[in-house]
This record gives structure tokens, sequence and C-alpha cells, in this order.
């Protein structure tokens, strides 16, 4: 694996990726992270693996997605360890730029994709997705993937560039992939450390609270009363405070006062400092 943190090096190593396949098919996956590697960022790696000969994962914490209150000075940062797992799981690239490299004097550019960037994290963390957005269509305009992995624990970010690659003719092939867990269904998050030994234990409230909701839905449960015993649920746990709970239309993220087609339902919720957020699928 070849390490790269400026435009022009990591430009060299993928011409040499893609001479390296007889032929001109060689196709190269993208796995963009902030790092601080888990298991759920290796399944992103291991379903790249099988869409392209190569796999290129980056690894930037990017400033303009965190708030002025968010975690980013704290934000975990071990890219030796997190350079070993890659190195193991057969990663060509990993592609690490400087602040400097992304975001050079004079940089003035911002994406903003309306409407599905607009509710849950985005009405709660204002100019979030807009940093996402931006960093991501710089990311695939560095590496120029044929396909790119994002998680569904980040569900509403999957829309977002979703929408992003479709309006702006972007050429990547997106997957979507399934929500990695801990044994007791917790979903893996880098936040998670935060959390202390009975803050971790009561957390398991979160995708408890989406199983059972889910179900209580699809068997006929009206949606309001469902999300009202959802966030009570939460709270009774050990939860301080919820962000929201919702049910939405799956692609456009819209809320649903029914569930009257494709769903997905999403929550975000505290527990002391620490925000957690997850989501699960429910269907008719
Ligand atoms: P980060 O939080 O590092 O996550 C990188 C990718 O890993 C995202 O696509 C996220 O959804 C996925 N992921 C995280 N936990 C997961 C889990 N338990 N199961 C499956 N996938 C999981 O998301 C970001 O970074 C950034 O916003 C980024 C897209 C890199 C832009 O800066």
């Amino acid at each position: 694996m070849q390490t790269f943190r400026d435009l022009p090096s990591l430009d060299t190593g993928l011409s040499a990726l893609r001479a390296d396949v007889s032929g001109s098919g060689t196709r190269i996956a993208m796995v963009p992270t902030m790092g601080a590697l888990h298991a759920g960022h290796m399944a992103l790696v291991e379903e790249a693996r099988r869409h392209a000969d190569h796999v290129v994962v980056s690894i930037f914490v990017n400033p303009t997605q965190f708030g002025p209150n968010e975690d980013l000075a704290a934000y975990p940062r071990r890219e030796a360890a997190d350079a070993a797992m890659l190195e193991a799981a057969g990663v060509a690239i990993l592609w690490a730029p400087t602040v400097d490299v992304m975001y050079p004097a004079g940089f003035a550019s911002s994406i903003h994709v309306a409407r599905v960037s607009e509710g849950l994290d985005g009405a709660i963390r204002p100019g979030h997705f807009d940093g996402v957005a931006t960093v991501v269509a710089k990311l695939f305009g560095q590496v120029r993937p044929d396909v790119a992995c994002f998680g569904e624990k980040d569900y509403q970010q999957l829309a977002v560039i979703r929408r992003l690659v479709a309006d702006l003719d972007l050429r990547v092939e997106i997957v979507g992939v399934p929500t990695k867990r801990d044994t007791d269904g917790l979903a893996l998050s880098s936040r998670n450390a935060y959390l202390d030994d009975g803050q971790r234990v009561m957390a398991v409230a979160l995708p408890e609270m989406l199983v059972m909701t889910g179900e209580a839905l699809r068997s006929g449960l009206d949606v309001p009363t469902a999300l009202q015993e959802a966030t009570g649920h939460l709270l009774g746990s050990g939860f301080d405070s919820v962000d929201y709970v919702v049910l939405c239309d799956a692609q456009s993220l819209t809320p649903l006062t029914a569930l009257d087609r494709p769903a997905r339902l999403l929550a975000a919720a505290r527990i002391g400092a620490t925000r957690l957020i997850d989501n699960i699928a429910v269907n008719p």
C-alpha cells in the first residue's frame, strides 16, 4: 500500500494503478473515511474490493463538517494503526491529504444539497452536510473512482451523496453498505469510545428501540403513537435527550405520517455528551 499526501504524488500513484491491468478496464473503488477505523469501515473496504480491481481509502478529518461546538480537536487520530489495517485488507492507496492540500488559501466553494440535507441531522448540525458534500465532491475529483462505498449507518449522508452524484453527473456508482453492529446490536462508531461502561450498556436501547418500533409500525400501530413511545423508551432507558425519532421516505427522507411505502426509521439521541445515531429499514 502506498500513502500519498499531495495531489501530484496521488496522480502518479493512480496512473500506475490504472496502467496495472491489461486493457482499459481497470476499476477503482473508493472508501472515504475520517480514520479511527473499526470493523464498520473495514466492511466498506471488503465491499469495495468486490466492485473493483483496486481500492483507494481516504483518511481526512474534514474540519468543514464539524460545528463550532463539536469534537474536531478531540476526534480520534490513529493513522499508523489505520494504515496497518488497510494494508492487511489489500488496499492499494491510502489518500491522506493535509488540510492545506484540501483547502488551500483562496478556497471559496461550497456545495449545498437542498431538501434531503436539511432535516434530521442537517437541522441539528447546520452546515454539516454542506461540508460533507463539498469534501466528497473534492475526493471524487481527486481520485476519480468508478465506485464508492458509504455506510447505511449514516443514512442521511448516503442519501445526500446519492443526490449530489445524480445532480452533478459525477459518474460514480454509489454503493450503500449495511450497518456493522456489535454483538449486542449497537452500531459500531468511533464515538462509542466516549461512553463509559454504564453508558455503553444503556446505549443498546437505541437499536432495540428501532427494532421494536419497526415491528410495531408493521403491525399497524399509527406513526405518531409509535414515535412517541420510541422517544419514551429511550428516555426511560437512560438516554439524557432525544434529538429525533422519525419515520421517513427511504429515498427523499421526507417525514411520513403513515407507513405506506419503503421507509427508514432514523433516530439521534444523547447519553451525557455523546450523541449516537442509528436507523433501520421499515417496509409496509
Ligand atoms: P466516517 O465517520 O469515518 O465514516 C466513513 C464511512 O464509514 C461512512 O460511509 C460511514 O457511514 C461508514 N461507517 C461508519 N460506521 C459504520 C458501521 N458501523 N457500519 C457500516 N458503515 C459504517 O462519514 C464520514 O467519515 C465522513 O462524513 C466522510 C464521508 C468521510 C466525509 O468526510
